[in-house]
């Protein structure tokens, strides 16, 4: 698949590091702390293997209230633009908002992850616009009460239904399959229950015929199936994305680079042994 210049091989699954663009505390004092850390973080998810780099304002988190639209622009435009200098990698930017998918992606981003799958005004023609790959999510409800009561007939069949009509409004609206990339949005308007049905019918998104990507690290699915807390996620967070490396996915979006990368590694492997 081809992010602007650089192209990367999606035959082989590849991981996204999640680099947290978190608000300052301070206007100034607590700025240059976070530009710091947020290269310091950059530069070692690249490190263990990382070949793309998240860049999310969390406007889009579950239970997180709208981010005004020149704060988020402030947080993820300097970041983007010095990882794009600094770095060799395809920069994602993970917003909603039309102004920050073309101001991103004219700061050096080559990848729109949007959470509402370019339902926002006016995003389907920024999105076209830009000309780099998409990755459309799936996600019942808006963020703030998504998780109150999700319903559904068949999870799998219904996010396959939407994700196949957002990909025929992103055709219609210029841009072209190849650039086109889907996800189930795992947490977003999912039960327990639904993320893992999800999970095991995962490969019925290949249908689609374009790459899946899967985001299931440190999430809620694992913390309460488990009991587990944000920091004991990590065996979990190791097998969701094994299994939907085993499922077909292609991308791999995580905060664990390093564990993720072995683990990729080896359900790949094995994998291509099942195929001979
Ligand atoms: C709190 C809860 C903070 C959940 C952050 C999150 C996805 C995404 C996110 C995903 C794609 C997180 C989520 N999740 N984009 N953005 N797929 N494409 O774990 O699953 O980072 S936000």
């Amino acid at each position: 698949m081809q992010f602007k210049n650089k192209f990367i091989d999606l035959s082989v699954p590849k991981i996204m590091g999640i680099l947290n663009v978190t608000p300052d505390s301070f206007s100034d004092g607590g700025h240059f702390k976070n530009f710091d850390q947020a290269m310091y973080h950059t530069e070692s998810m690249l490190t263990e293997g990382a070949a793309f780099i998240d860049v999310g304002g969390e406007s889009t988190r579950p239970g997180a209230v709208d981010v005004d639209l020149q704060q988020e622009l402030d947080r993820v435009l300097p970041i983007i633009a010095a990882i794009t200098e600094r770095f060799d990698t395809v920069v994602s930017i993970d917003t909603s908002k039309a102004q920050v998918m073309t101001a991103a992606v004219a700061a050096g981003a080559a990848l729109i992850n949007d959470v509402r799958a370019l339902q926002e005004k006016g995003a389907l023609q920024a999105a076209a616009e830009a000309n780099v790959p998409v990755c459309l999510m799936h996600m019942q409800g808006q963020p703030r009460v998504m998780q109150e009561n999700p319903e559904y007939e068949n999870v799998t069949d219904e996010v396959i239904n939407f994700l196949q009509q957002r990909m025929i409004e992103c055709e219609k609206a210029g841009m072209t399959k190849d650039q086109l990339i889907i996800d189930p949005g795992f947490g977003f308007g999912k039960s327990l229950q639904h993320n893992y049905q999800l999970l095991a019918n995962l490969d019925k998104l290949s249908s689609l015929a374009v790459p899946i990507l899967s985001g299931t690290s440190r999430k809620s699915m694992i913390g309460n199936l488990l009991g587990r807390n944000i920091d004991e996620r990590l065996a979990g967070s190791i097998v969701t994305a094994s299994l939907a490396t085993l499922s077909g996915a292609k991308i791999l979006r995580v905060h664990d680079v390093k564990e993720t990368v072995d683990a990729v590694k080896i359900t790949t492997l094995v994998k291509d042994y099942r195929k001979l």
